[in-house]
């Protein structure tokens, strides 16, 4: 079994001025010579963690990480509910990556990203095919109408039914028939005692759904409603806006990336997102390798995943 790389610090690391007011905080780890790279983090909103540089041989690699608009160290933040999230959209961050790849002086590189990352992986690969060397997908979500009301409309209720008792607990009855609408007024509510409680109460439903076993530790950093607040703000957002496409459009646009190495990872318990989106890429996409973890949710980092994942970075550095 593979295994994360050891912790790492990045060997450079700055702002990057998108226009829009927006400054993208960046890092680069691992070896500055290496195989150019980009790592895209989840939610939207959910930001670079530590352990997200460790997919990579840090001997032959040289990794980009960086936290997308609003989130994270990039400023403003949209925990601050004047900051607004009319220039934050699939779009403009298929641009910013676009920019950090100019940054960085790549003329292509290989694009890393799981759940929303691979949302976005999946728009800027159809956008830019030409500017990526491999294309490797975990935790499928595109966004669309079915996976949607899976989320907040009674399909994951059916196995967490006591969480989803939770999650609709500060909506009135009379808004329960359109739950992301009802968030996103109470996410944008200036009374931190209607914005606070609805952004713990947004993000613990979907936190508390990544690992088959839960990681206590995950779920608590989210009941602070200062941490949860960027996160559930932004990801309400994109689910309101529908990422800013049309319904189905990454699985429609696959044919873009017959020509894109690529590699499909999917946990068979992901809640999250189920597995029934990375199939229909799959089927879209038929080039890439689809692998199943069959003992697995939502987690980048749990065994069976980490070890498909890192076998894949390391195949492709070969
Ligand atoms: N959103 C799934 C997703 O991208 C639909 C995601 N969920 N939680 C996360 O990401 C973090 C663990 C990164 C916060």
């Amino acid at each position: 079994m593979r295994t994360l790389y050891p912790e790492i610090e990045p060997y450079d690391q700055g702002m990057l001025d998108v226009g829009d007011g927006q400054r993208i905080r960046w890092e680069l780890c691992g070896n500055p010579d290496g195989k150019p790279a980009v790592f895209l983090h989840g939610g939207p909103g959910g930001g670079i963690v530590p352990n997200h540089r460790r997919v990579f041989d840090p001997a032959l690699y040289k990794v980009l990480l960086f936290d997308q608009r609003g989130c994270g160290l990039s400023t403003p933040s949209a925990g601050d509910l004047g900051t607004d999230l009319s220039t934050n959209t699939t779009w403009h961050l298929v641009a910013d990556i676009e920019r950090l790849r100019e940054m960085i002086g790549a003329d292509r590189w290989q694009v890393f990203g799981g759940s929303w990352g691979s949302t976005l992986g999946l728009a800027y690969t159809e956008t830019h095919p030409e500017r990526v060397t491999e294309l490797i997908v975990r935790g499928i979500f595109t966004i669309r109408g079915l996976e949607l009301r899976w989320a907040y409309e009674g399909g994951a209720a059916h196995l967490f039914p006591e969480r989803f008792a939770e999650f609709v607990a500060p909506i009135p009855v009379a808004e329960r028939d359109d739950m992301v609408g009802a968030y996103q007024r109470r996410l944008n509510d200036p009374d931190p005692l209607v914005h606070g409680p609805a952004a713990v109460a947004w993000s613990v439903w979907e936190i508390s759904q990544i690992y088959l076993i839960p990681r206590p530790e995950l779920i608590e950093k989210y009941l602070d409603p200062v941490f949860a607040l960027p996160f559930a703000r932004i990801e309400n957002h994109y689910m309101v806006n529908r990422g800013f496409m049309t319904d189905g459009q990454l699985l429609h646009d696959a044919d873009r990336l017959r020509d894109v190495p690529g590699v499909i990872v999917q946990g068979r318990y992901d809640t999250c997102t189920p597995p029934i989106t990375a199939w229909e890429l799959h089927r879209a996409w038929p080039t890439a390798e689809f692998i199943v973890v069959d003992d697995a949710g939502h987690g980048f980092d749990e065994p069976g995943t980490a070890h498909h994942l890192i076998e894949a970075t390391d195949r492709f550095a070969r």
